[in-house]
């Protein structure tokens, strides 16, 4: 896909409101602003306990303009499912219904809601924003966070573990629609979102949010730290539409160049601060290697 929207034909409309909860410099409320943008006003979320909930603000004000259900952390899928069946129990099939949720409310906990949603086939669109760990209660690792990442839960040697390729679990149920995006590359994800609004189905996009707290730097760097993921190869940007898969924008540009090595992502960021070389160095591996199949 190549990107449809540019700074000048963006929508003017907003749908967060000026000032909200988010710490600054947070990935989560770029594309929150420009995500809704993408949906329009005729669209309902459904959010899980995430730092956005946190963004939207307490009963009785809000962040967004549009209606939004806090749902319990484990039933994003399912309650979204109801949302669907409601709109349709009411004749009123024109709704976007948007699950919007953390890494690790998708990859962990809501994992099953959203898996039995796309077996079902329902017609939903759900966002996964992956800053990577549980950053609302004081950042502990989820299932995306890479592997080595100091966080609050493994605060010695990092996470033990590699990351969960949420993207890739979710496209193995067949369903029309799996892209990837980031913060870094607003307007690839704007269009991305409205490519999604214009298939039925489910429709699953995971987007990179670059986190300043939970990582480790300064507000001002979350457009070059979210870069700098895409440029040394670590995380893709690519849409699998009824199965085809095609790199997109910054990714598709990189393909046959040469990439920054994945020291330069890590020295950028406090949680990566005690890698060690064998990881670095399997890590600079299985990157090289998959460039190589791309
Ligand atoms: C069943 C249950 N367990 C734990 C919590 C506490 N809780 C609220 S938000 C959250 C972290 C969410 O992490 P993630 O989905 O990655 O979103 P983020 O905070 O990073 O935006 C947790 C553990 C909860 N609300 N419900
Ligand atoms: S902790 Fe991270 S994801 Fe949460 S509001 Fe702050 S910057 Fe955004
Ligand atoms: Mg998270």
């Amino acid at each position: 896909m190549e990107n449809q929207t540019t700074i000048l034909n963006l929508t003017e409309e907003e749908f967060v409101h000026p000032g909200n909860r988010a710490c600054s410099g947070c990935g989560l409320s770029i594309v929150y602003r420009i995500g809704l943008k993408a949906l329009g006003k005729n669209t309902i979320l459904v959010v899980p306990p995430s730092c956005l909930t946190v963004l939207q603000g307490l009963y009785p004000v809000a962040s967004t303009k549009l209606p939004c259900v806090n749902v319990t952390f484990a039933s994003t899928g399912a309650a979204a499912t109801g949302v669907r069946a409601a709109m349709r129990a009411l004749k009123k099939e024109n709704v976007n219904v948007v699950a919007w949720a953390g890494d690790g409310g998708t990859s962990d906990i809501g994992i099953q809601a959203l898996s039995g949603a796309c077996e079902r086939g329902e017609d939903i669109i759900y966002i996964c924003y992956d800053n990577e760990a549980y950053m609302n209660t004081g950042v502990q690792r989820s299932g995306t966070t890479p592997q080595g990442v100091i966080t609050t839960t493994t605060p010695i040697k990092g996470k033990l573990q590699e990351k969960k390729d949420v993207p890739s679990i979710i496209a193995a149920h067949g369903i029309g629609y799996v892209a990837t995006a980031s913060a870094a590359y607003p307007l690839d994800f704007y269009d991305k979102v409205r490519k999604a609004t214009t298939i039925s189905g489910p429709r699953y996009i995971h987007v990179h949010t670059p986190c300043p707290p939970g990582w480790s730097f300064e507000t001002r760097y979350t457009i070059k730290v979210g870069k700098l993921a895409v440029q040394t190869g670590l995380f893709d940007l690519y849409e699998i539409e009824n199965g085809e898969f095609r790199l997109t924008g910054a990714s598709k540009n990189l393909v046959g160049k040469a990439r920054l090595p994945v020291t330069e992502y890590f020295k950028t960021q406090g949680r990566f601060k005690s890698l060690d070389k064998d990881i670095i160095k399997k890590v600079q591996e299985q990157v090289d290697a998959k460039w190589a199949r791309y």
